[in-house]
């Protein structure tokens, strides 16, 4: 039996109403229409964000464009800028709490999960103030006597931000903060489910002294505002989150004009585990690696590959682990999987496991809804006996759903986690160093856990083989990803004919 915590309602509750931040200012959308959101665990508005039109989407492009070209923030020393972002990361920090709270509430995230996030974006902007000053070119004084050869690193231009409601927060702080570092100016567009703590940044960004139209914020649909966002020729790069078909479209979009883009998309992690491993710490991390963040998480350990003598007892120990997890309120300090984003999202979670039922998979814990009498929720669900070639072994649930396949040899096991169109993350476990290295070298991810799972860290690059994305977030060369190269070629002295 999964353990409940019932959602109480909101006590002294009020709408929070926000505004778009274009060229500094706060403003209404010129559509004049809103966008209400529901919080996923209590089923009551709780934000209205203004619906943004394509018009409005070109003003903030233009803002960011004059701001660029103009020079107010890419002229500044790296040492200014850094000292702004550092100030953001105290403000920020200073309000994590509310931050916390309007992502807790607009996502349904766990609030303990929501704040430890905050940690992690606290750091994050700290961490690219850092890297901001340290950013470089290099110089060649061997090309020959009478040539000197400078290259420099300079700021693409104007970056559109496009991001997803599973991580509000912390997704925006894995891309602008990098973008500003450099020198760029950007427009940011948050989910239209979870803008809120993306708007609050806009306030904490103006206080912390960036200058107007350097960070433009525009909340609204994806095909209304981001796909403008994706085209325009103002724009230089495209940094995107979200779903592997809109990322799709995003390239194609920003190919008219040959924008850079940077992806982050889906993912389907596999675990794989030997009869070796330290299965205590294994069945904790399987447990967390699946209904972390309602397994509405790219990075979610969905996919299990368990050696075939120790399958049994995995499922088994899986699924009483699975039963001591809290489920409920997400504004609850002992929630660990709160609500699921939409009540259409639930549908589709629910669907996948049917399928996987009808397919031939067994339901080994959970698989069904939650009724708690308010907001919408999903049981922490085990499906077994599933095959490689099944949906639910090859396509995002996104939902607290768990499938556990079988191997029998290293080269089976690599053969699955290989066979899928995603290449995002992946985990192995085991106590000999040679399988951990081999399945670390031959599995196709961008990131290999091993004898652990889903830690990370501001200096680790994140991001996805094959289908899951291109480029890569975070680590030392996150703030090079926003920049362009410039060779500067000199002659010294009268050049020979
Ligand atoms: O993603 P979308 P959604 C997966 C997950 C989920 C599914 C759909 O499987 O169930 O995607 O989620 C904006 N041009 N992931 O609908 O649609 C949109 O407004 C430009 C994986 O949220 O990709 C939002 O701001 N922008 C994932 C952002 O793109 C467009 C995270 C993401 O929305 C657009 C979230 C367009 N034509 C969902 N259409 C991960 N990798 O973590 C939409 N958008």
């Amino acid at each position: 039996m999964t353990i409940l915590v019932r959602p109480r309602a909101l006590e002294d509750f009020k709408v929070r109403e926000f505004q778009l931040l274009i060229d500094g200012r706060w403003v209404d959308g010129s559509g004049g229409a809103a966008i209400e959101r529901k919080s996923p665990g209590h089923g009551v508005v709780v934000s209205r964000y203004q619906a943004a039109t394509k018009a409005d989407a070109e003003r903030a492009i233009a803002a960011a464009r004059r701001a660029f070209d103009t020079g107010t923030w890419s002229r500044m020393t790296g040492a200014e800028r850094s000292n702004i972002l550092l100030k953001a990361a105290e403000l920020i920090a200073a309000r994590s709490d509310e931050l916390a709270y309007l992502d807790c509430i607009e996502s349904g995230k766990p609030i303990s999960q929501a704040k430890a996030e905050l940690g992690g974006a606290v750091d994050i902007w700290r961490y690219a103030a850092a890297l901001g000053r340290d950013l470089h070119g290099e110089s060649y004084n061997t090309l020959g006597e009478g040539t000197l050869g400078v290259v420099l690193r300079e700021a693409i231009g104007v970056v559109s931000i496009i991001t997803p409601w599973n991580f509000p927060f912390l997704i925006v702080s894995q891309k602008l903060p990098f973008a500003l570092a450099a020198g760029c100016t950007a427009v940011v567009k948050p989910s239209e489910l979870t803008s809120g703590s993306t708007l609050v940044l806009g306030e904490i960004l103006m206080e912390a002294g960036v200058p107007a139209g350097v960070v433009n914020i525009v909340t609204g649909t994806g095909a209304e505002v981001g796909a403008p966002m994706t085209v325009h020729p103002d724009v230089d790069m495209v940094s995107f989150t979200g779903s592997t078909l809109v990322g799709k479209l995003t390239m194609a979009n920003a190919a008219q004009t040959l924008k850079k883009v940077s992806l982050e998309l889906g993912g389907k992690n596999p675990q794989i585990v030997f009869p070796d491993a330290e299965l205590d710490d294994f069945i904790d991390a399987a447990v967390f690696g699946a209904y972390f963040n309602a397994g509405e998480c790219c990075n979610a350990g969905s996919r299990l590959i368990v050696h075939r003598d120790i399958a049994d007892d995995v499922v088994a120990r899986i699924a009483a682990h699975s039963a001591k997890v809290k489920v409920g309120d997400p504004l609850d300090p002992q929630t660990k999987v709160g609500a699921i984003i939409t009540p259409e999202h639930l549908a589709k979670i629910d669907g996948c496991v049917r399928n996987a039922a009808t397919g031939g998979a067994n339901i080994s814990h959970g698989g069904e809804p939650l009724e708690l009498g308010m907001g919408q929720f999903m049981s922490p669900t085990i499906l077994s006996a599933v095959q490689p070639d099944m949906a639910v072994a090859r396509e995002e649930v996104f939902g607290p759903v768990l499938s556990v396949l079988t191997f029998e040899t290293l080269d089976e096991a690599v053969r699955i986690a290989n066979s899928i169109d995603y290449g995002l993350s992946a985990g192995v476990w085991s106590r000999d160093f040679d399988t951990c290295l081999t399945i670390g070298r031959q599995v196709r991810a961008g990131t290999i856990w091993m004898n652990t799972f889903m830690d990370g860290a501001s200096e680790l690059p994140f991001g996805g083989y094959k289908q899951s994305g291109l480029g890569r977030e975070l680590g030392r060369h996150a703030v090079e990803d926003y920049t362009e190269t410039k060779t500067l070629n000199m002659h010294l002295g009268r050049r020979k004919v």
